[in-house]
């Protein structure tokens, strides 16, 4: 699925910020014809969660479903070919009318997705988008859900949330990336795919074309800037194979983040039908002799976890935030960050690539419960995974995937025992089909312990701790030295190269102590210096992400003051202390280029 551009063959439509909205508890929307119209209970906008924004009607901790509905008016001169309605991201599910006529539904949040409404919508008309949300989960979605009623029966009371969640983040709910109506030609180019390598001072891009209806027209592709011949091809089975080589090629890297614009056209009968251009960074990454390297050389990732979350927003995107927060990440001498826990907004990966920053780009299976997972649940984490490689798999940025996080979070024996093997193997040999370019990995945490299966498969051994913190309070010492027995003892066992994706204190800004006291600011930044001062004398790590970028709102919790305060920024992105210690400890990046 090609992101939404205009040029002279393609047009593109934004939805206006405002849209009708009514919650729809008892479900009774579909039969009573709403998708044809309702009456409002109040506006929203979009992108937007519902929960912040529309508290003041009861909604701060809705899970349900809800109605969005907007009219949006198409001119006549609006594409020509075929009309394309794309939904940015929708927590968790969506379906979709258009002028009262179903288009769609779409299962799985943080990702977009698409339908063709040619036949469903009038040019020079105004035209009724209508979107069924509902923001449940459940033991077969990722990430998984989990009701009032498991916890009791689980005899977990105290762990309880509310709304309840496996994960530590809010649930929110809504369409929270940008909705957008597009047109294409009718014979028009579907995907490119581009894959990169580096050969000595040459550049190699490989281009995997797709086009519809288009079988015997030729696909032709260019660099702009790069002198040389057109790359070609007939299109045959939809598809069209090529490749350009740039000599004395600049690569890309976080210190020279260089994009080349890549111009195909589809070509009938000697006219050009159809046009699309996208960047390309030519870098390859790799793992040798244990290091983790970028064109050949060695980078060391220095950066955060990271949350889509902002007061008011909640999960939405926010242009000025982006702009904010790699601002921010590039004044504490971060190189790269986690997607964690899902994968984040189309618009912020460009950004990455842009900034040459380097990330590890997340699934959204988070603290998988292999208690209640079935065939519904992988094949649901498997169709996760090939959505997340097939919109990510161009950013130049995306240096490894990160197939879920921290499973077995709730320690169930079974796990040991065969069920997380079985599991971890069939999803990561399902994703090594899919992109054997870049490494793979699962962070781990301490309940699953320094045996988790997920190190047999992962190519970088990924861990997340927080001895000092929950484990020992108090005792940052101590935490580290227990740490740096753990690290050693799993290194010994795998010998792969290992990358601390998680470490971190909660902080409440204001509050200090010269005495090593929880919750103040010297107590993140001393554990925080401690933790990167072992890291760094291990030779087999490469990389160290802060747990986390900026304070985010967790469902509530005793041991949660409404956020999760382990930000080094707070949600509002204000530094904390431990800010001014990671610019000093993070320049220059150790290793990076
Ligand atoms: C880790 C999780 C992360 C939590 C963090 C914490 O990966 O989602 O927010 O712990 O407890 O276990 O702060």
């Amino acid at each position: 699925m090609l992101y939404p551009q205009s040029n002279p063959y393609r047009s593109e439509l934004g939805s206006p910020p405002f849209w009708n909205f009514k919650a729809d508890p008892q479900k009774i929307g579909e039969n009573s014809g709403w998708s044809g119209g309702f009456v409002p209970d109040a506006e929203i906008a979009i992108p937007g969660s519902w929960n912040e924004q529309l508290e003041e009607i009861g909604l701060f901790n809705y899970i349900g479903s809800a109605w969005c509905s907007c009219s949006m008016f198409i001119p006549k001169t609006f594409g020509g070919g075929r009309t394309w309605l794309r939904i940015g991201s929708a927590d968790y599910y969506a379906k979709v009318w258009v002028n009262g006529e179903y288009v769609g539904e779409h299962s799985g949040g943080f990702l977009p997705f698409e339908f063709d409404i040619t036949k469903n919508v009038n040019l020079g008309e105004k035209n009724r988008i209508t979107i069924l949300v509902n923001n449940e989960l459940t033991a077969e979605t990722i990430p998984q859900g989990i009701s009032s009623e498991d916890f009791a029966q689980e005899g977990r009371l105290r762990e309880e949330t509310f709304p309840p969640a496996r994960f530590d983040f809010f649930p929110y709910g809504g369409i929270h990336r940008p909705v957008a109506i597009y047109s294409t030609p009718s014979n028009y180019i579907s995907g490119l795919k581009v894959d990169t390598s580096v050969t000595g001072s040459k550049g190699v891009v490989r281009i995997h074309a797709s086009a519809a209806n288009s079988d015997g027209m030729m696909i032709c592709c260019t660099i702009a800037d790069v002198p040389g011949p057109v790359a070609e091809s007939v299109v045959a089975g939809g598809k069209a194979e090529m490749s350009i080589e740039i000599e004395r090629c600049r690569f890309w890297s976080p210190g020279d983040p260089h994009l080349y614009l890549l111009h195909a056209e589809l070509i009938k009968d000697g006219k050009i039908v159809d046009a699309y251009e996208t960047p390309v960074g030519v870098r390859q990454i790799s793992i040798v002799d244990g290091k983790l390297l970028l064109n050949g050389q060695p980078i060391y990732l220095t950066g955060f976890g990271r949350h889509e979350d902002f007061p008011v927003l909640g999960k939405a995107l926010s242009a000025p935030l982006i702009v904010k927060d790699f601002g921010l990440m590039k004044w504490v001498n971060a190189n790269s960050f986690r997607t964690s826990h899902y994968p984040y907004a189309d618009e912020v990966m460009a950004m990455a690539d842009r900034q040459g920053f380097l990330v590890i780009d997340e699934v959204p299976a988070v603290s998988l419960d292999l208690r209640y997972t079935n065939e519904k649940t992988i094949e649901a984490h498997k169709q996760a995974i090939k959505d997340l490689i097939e919109r990510d798999c161009n950013h130049p940025s995306v240096v490894m995937w990160a197939l879920g996080n921290e499973p077995n979070l709730v320690g169930d024996e079974g796990y040991h025992k065969g069920s997380g093997k079985k599991y971890w193997e069939e999803i990561f040999t399902f994703a090594r089909t899919l992109d054997a370019s870049r490494p793979m990995t699962v962070p781990n945490c301490t309940r699953a312990g320094s045996c988790d299966p997920v190190f047999e498969f992962s190519d970088i051994l990924s861990i997340n701790r927080y001895y000092g913190w929950y484990e020992y309070p108090g005792k940052i010492e101590h935490g580290v030295n227990v740490l740096e027995a753990e690290m050693e003892k799993i290194y010994a066992q795998y010998r792969k190269p290992m990358m601390m994706t998680e470490f971190g204190a909660d902080t409440m800004p204001g509050l200090h102590s010269i005495s090593d006291q929880m919750f103040t600011e010297e107590y993140q930044e001393e554990l925080l210096e401690q933790y990167i001062k072992l890291l760094r004398s291990k030779k087999y790590v490469v990389g160290e992400h802060v747990w986390n970028f900026a304070d985010f709102r967790t469902p509530q919790h005793f041991r949660r003051i409404l956020l999760n305060m382990k930000g080094v920024f707070t949600r509002t992105r204000q530094p904390k202390a431990a800010a001014f210690k990671l610019k000093k400890l993070w320049a220059p990046s150790p290793h990076s280029d």
